[in-house]
């Protein structure tokens, strides 16, 4: 989306160094934070850096540690202990084959993030908290008492304490990003006796599970399903499905699609939203209505069989379909399934008489029927076509099945395991560069701490239980926790405690509004914070954490999940003290762990120095063989005792002093060189030698296993082969009446794309980027005409969960009956009114679990009317300062 409210990116002119350019100096010259602002034509790589003349300064790699999709290189300038000036990679020149990993506008913010005066500075507690609640209606409301940290750490003890004793450890909930268990105070609280874990699928959706289940080439390797970058520039037509790099893969992912479309290729998008991803690419738009993928896909493989002509038109890869799939049709069905269950004659609605043509996809989806047809026969077989898909689609209700359905065209088509065809998954970090890890990041040495207790409670339901004492156990869904999926069983919980360690769960999961009804339950809510974000706001006690600039430094990248593309490690240093009395959450987790009667040697077996070097001492490098790896860094005795840490010299590709100073290593890559990757290339050559990790070594069109799996959960019940099911919140629930065409009260299907302004919740109080980003909600001027709309007007949006409030941006790039909520906004809730005034997306999603109980965040349906009160610009209001 670009319109009014942002950069919109013109293909023909698309350069990266005038576009970074142009988008500072617009940054720059609005910048509300006065002179100092020094983001201007030193940031804009126009000119070479100046070396500051003081004598006290020097540049630091400096981490940009969030999850964004990117890993790009920030440095600071400090001079005289201050930090002055930030810039990004400039260690070599960028070409397309071996780029910069240049930062984003956020990254070049991030001083304003640190520094901002809204950082949580001492612990406090909530004026009307008394030991067991005091007043828990006020929680979000109250006023803020400064504390000291020993005050701060006995009263959390107690409180956990007596949860322990009175409702046992399982009263406990720890809540914490993505994954409960990998966070610092699940050491603490797993030697204490447990807690109870909240799991999601987050940004996977279905592809959490489904893949595994069908063929991925590893369980939870799901950047592995489509060949590198350079092999994209050997494609013809490159189909993305719910995709938008240019706003969520940052790093070097839209240059790599650029670098194709130089070299010929076609693109074509399939997205409710013209977005810049398709924009920049000059892509042919098929709008699609949200949640409508699986039906859209079977009208595509309608079309791809009827159309099929072996002879004159071959479409389908018969050879592929029946070497290396099982399930498509009733003569490769696997052992025990009914011959009638497979996928051609659901398809052609054999026996169900009701044949899934375009037409019957396209009044589902919004696709044109011939446009339908027309993708199909550019998807043949004989083209070279990378089928690329991101899993905002698969971030829906009842999709378990779309991976399935989006591999089994990959099949159909045979746009699998050759160079020049691929068929997958490709997002975030990883986006258009598929293939295993260059730079493996290293370990830290810390063992496990298992938690005793295994109560896990799903994001769809999770403050549902915390409200009505009971959930669906069904074992953790996350792939990587260790837990594995088992049969959904009823249980009781009965919360009093909500520990909010890390993550901004409160905000980013399913049913905002429900989860501050549970916060506001509970006996008791900690949270640690760097901002009163939504987490601290409606807690009792607050703990200022220190950011990464504060810390001993780390590492990001090295492609592990969430962090980082395949060919590189960013190093960060310490930049600064600790600000105010911020403490990092290891110092908490274990001052913490001594007041519960825990050896804080047991927390934590040696110090954050010590981790960091293990790390450091571990990251390998590919080998120029492409297949062997080395050690990365030399490590000297010298350093060793620099750092004042227990190891071992060490030999490695670059020493520890440049690599510290260069602040990244990057394999520098050349068409041709050995680390190309082509996926599922061995498995198409020889399947029965490289069978897929399936029960039965193939690509399962038909998976009993998914099936059961998925169904024992109890949420929903899906099908073995991928068929059309009726989405809850989805788009025929905008209907009354779906068969006489009666629309109901929630007309609009909402979608909430992630946006530039942030990473998530993150960067969200930056005034820079606020001012750069104004966080309206996106109409299309037929919807905003029929609810007398005008372009800047301000927008209720109600439904069953929630309402919130944002000025609206008409436009023409998103197709009508939908609205766009960018994603992460922070929740500001009226409460005279109820509404949320921050344009918090989960105010609108609900607690509806389906199949492998995967969010549902672009599956939600609302109501859009005229706001008439002023709303106030969110640069305009004031930031939540404390003290
Ligand atoms: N409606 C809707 N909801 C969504 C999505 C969507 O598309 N639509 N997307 C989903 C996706 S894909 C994801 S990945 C999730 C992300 O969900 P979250 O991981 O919950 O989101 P973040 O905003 O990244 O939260 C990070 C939090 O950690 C804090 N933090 C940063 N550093 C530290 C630290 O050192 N210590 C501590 N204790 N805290 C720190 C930050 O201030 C921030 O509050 O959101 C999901 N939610
Ligand atoms: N700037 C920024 N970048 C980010 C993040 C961020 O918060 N901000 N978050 C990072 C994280 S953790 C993740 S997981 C990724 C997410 O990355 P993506 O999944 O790429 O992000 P989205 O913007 O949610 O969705 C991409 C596109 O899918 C479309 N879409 C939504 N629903 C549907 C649907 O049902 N069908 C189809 N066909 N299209 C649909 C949207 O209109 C959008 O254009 O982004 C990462 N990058
Ligand atoms: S893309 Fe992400 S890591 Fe890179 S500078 Fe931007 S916010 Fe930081
Ligand atoms: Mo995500």
């Amino acid at each position: 989306m670009g319109n009014n409210e942002t950069n919109s990116l013109s293909p023909s002119k698309f350069d990266r160094r005038a576009f970074l350019k142009s988008a500072l100096a617009a940054a720059a010259s609005t910048s509300v934070v006065g002179a100092e602002n020094t983001l201007s034509k030193d940031e804009s790589g126009d000119k070479k850096e100046t070396e500051s003349k003081k004598t006290n300064s020097e540049w630091i790699s400096a981490a940009c540690w969030h999850n964004c999709g990117g890993r790009c290189v920030n440095k600071v300038l400090v001079e005289d202990g201050v930090v002055v000036r930030q810039k990004t990679d400039d260690t070599h020149e960028d070409s397309p084959d071996y780029p910069q990993q240049r930062g984003c506008l956020r990254g070049r913010s991030q001083r304003k993030q640190v520094f901002s005066p809204d950082r949580l500075k001492y612990p406090m507690k909530r004026k009307n908290w008394s030991p067991g609640g005091g007043k828990k209606e006020l929680r979000g409301n109250d006023e803020w008492v400064r504390i000291s940290w020993d005050e701060a750490l006995d009263h959390i003890a107690s409180e956990l304490k007596n949860a322990k004793e009175k409702y046992g450890n399982k009263s406990i909930l720890l809540s914490a990003g993505w994954n409960s268990a990998i966070v610092e105070m699940s050491r603490t609280l797993g030697l204490f006796g447990g807690y109870t874990e909240y799991w999601n699928t987050n940004s996977f959706g279905t592809w959490a599970m489904t893949p595994a289940m069908v063929g991925f080439l590893q369980l939870g390797v799901w950047d592995q399903t489509i060949n590198d970058r350079f092999d994209m520039r050997n494609c013809d037509t490159i189909v993305m499905l719910s995709m938008n790099p240019a706003r969520s893969a940052m790093g070097s992912a839209s240059w790599h699609y650029l670098q194709a479309k130089k070299a010929g290729a076609k693109f074509i998008s399939i997205d409710p939203i013209y977005n810049d991803t398709a924009s920049l690419l000059d892509a042919k738009w098929l709008p699609i209505r949200p949640s409508t993928d699986t039906a859209f896909l079977l009208g595509l493989a309608h079309s791809l069989i009827v159309l099929d002509d072996p002879k004159d038109r071959p479409l389908i890869d018969w050879g592929f379909l029946n070497s290396c799939c099982i399930g498509f049709d009733r003569e490769h069905m696997p052992d025990g399934e009914d011959p009638k269950n497979n996928f051609k004659d659901y398809v052609l609605g054999t026996y169900d008489k009701e044949p899934k043509t375009a037409e019957w996809a396209s009044e589902i989806c919004g696709i044109e029927a011939n446009e339908i047809r027309q993708l199909a026969l550019e998807m043949g077989k004989n083209k070279k076509v990378a089928f690329l898909c991101g899993m905002a689609s698969a971030r829906t209700k009842n999709a378990d099945n779309l991976p399935q359905l989006i591999m089994t065209i990959g099949a159909m088509t045979g746009h699998m395991g050759k160079p020049g065809h691929m068929t997958g998954s490709t997002m975030h970090a990883t986006s258009g560069n598929g293939g295993y890890a260059l730079v493996k990041a290293g370990n830290d040495g810390l063992p496990g701490i298992p938690n005793p207790v295994d109560d896990t409670i799903n994001a769809n339901e999770i403050w549902d239980a915390v409200l009505n004492g009971k959930y669906n156990f069904t074992g953790s869904g996350s792939f990587v926790s260790a837990k594995q999926y088992s049969k959904g069983e009823k249980r009781d919980i009965d919360i009093h405690v909500i520990y909010n360690a890390a993550g901004a769960n409160l905000q980013t999961s399913d049913g905002a509004s429900k989860g501050i009804e549970a916060h506001r339950k509970v006996d008791f809510v900690v949270a640690h914070g760097q901002f009163l974000t939504a987490n601290a706001k409606y807690a009792d006690i607050v703990l200022p954490v220190t950011t990464e600039w504060e810390k001993v430094g780390g590492f990001l990248g090295g492609a592990l999940i969430h962090s980082g593309n395949r060919e590189m490690i960013v190093h960060y240093s310490q930049v600064i003290q600790p600000l105010f009395e911020a403490k990092s959450d290891q110092w908490i987790a274990v001052e913490l762990a001594k007041r519960l009667g825990i050896d804080p040697k047991e927390v934590y077996p040696f110090d954050e120095t010590q981790q960091y070097f293990n790390k450091l001492s571990t990251i390998e490098v590919v080998k120029e063989d492409g297949v062997t790896y080395e050690k990365l860094v030399k490590i000297t005795q010298q350093d060793i005792d620099e750092l004042g840490v227990a190891g071992q010299p060490q030999d490695g590709r670059i020493s520890y002093k440049e690599f510290k100073e260069r602040g990244v290593y990057q394999v520098e890559r050349y068409q041709g060189d050995n680390y190309g990757y082509i996926a599922y290339e061995n498995f198409r050559k020889d399947p029965k030698a490289n069978p897929l990790n399936t029960q039965t070594g193939k690509l399962e069109i038909c998976s009993p296993n998914l099936a059961k799996k998925v169904n024992q959960m109890g949420y929903s019940q899906i099908s073995s082969i991928p068929k059309y099911i009726e989405v809850t919140d989805g788009y025929t629930a905008t209907f009354k009446d779906w068969k006489k065409k009666i629309k109901g009260e929630f007309k609009y299907q909402v979608i909430s794309p992630h946006y530039l302004r942030r990473s998530h919740s993150v960067f969200d109080n930056v005034k820079w980027l606020q001012e750069a980003w104004k966080n309206p909600v996106f109409i299309s001027r037929k919807d905003a005409e029929e609810n007398d709309i005008k372009n800047g007007d301000g927008v209720l949006i109600t439904n069953t969960y929630g309402k919130t409030v944002r000025n609206a941006v008409i436009t023409e790039r998103i197709m009508p009956g939908v609205i766009a909520l960018p994603h992460g906004s922070w929740i500001d809730i009226d409460e005279k009114t109820g509404i949320d005034m921050g344009g918090a997306d989960n105010i609108l999603s609900g607690q509806t679990p389906t199949g492998q109980g995967a969010s549902g965040f672009n599956s939600i349906i609302a109501k859009i009317e005229k706001y008439s009160q002023n709303l106030i610009p969110d640069v305009d209001k004031p930031a939540r300062i404390v003290f």
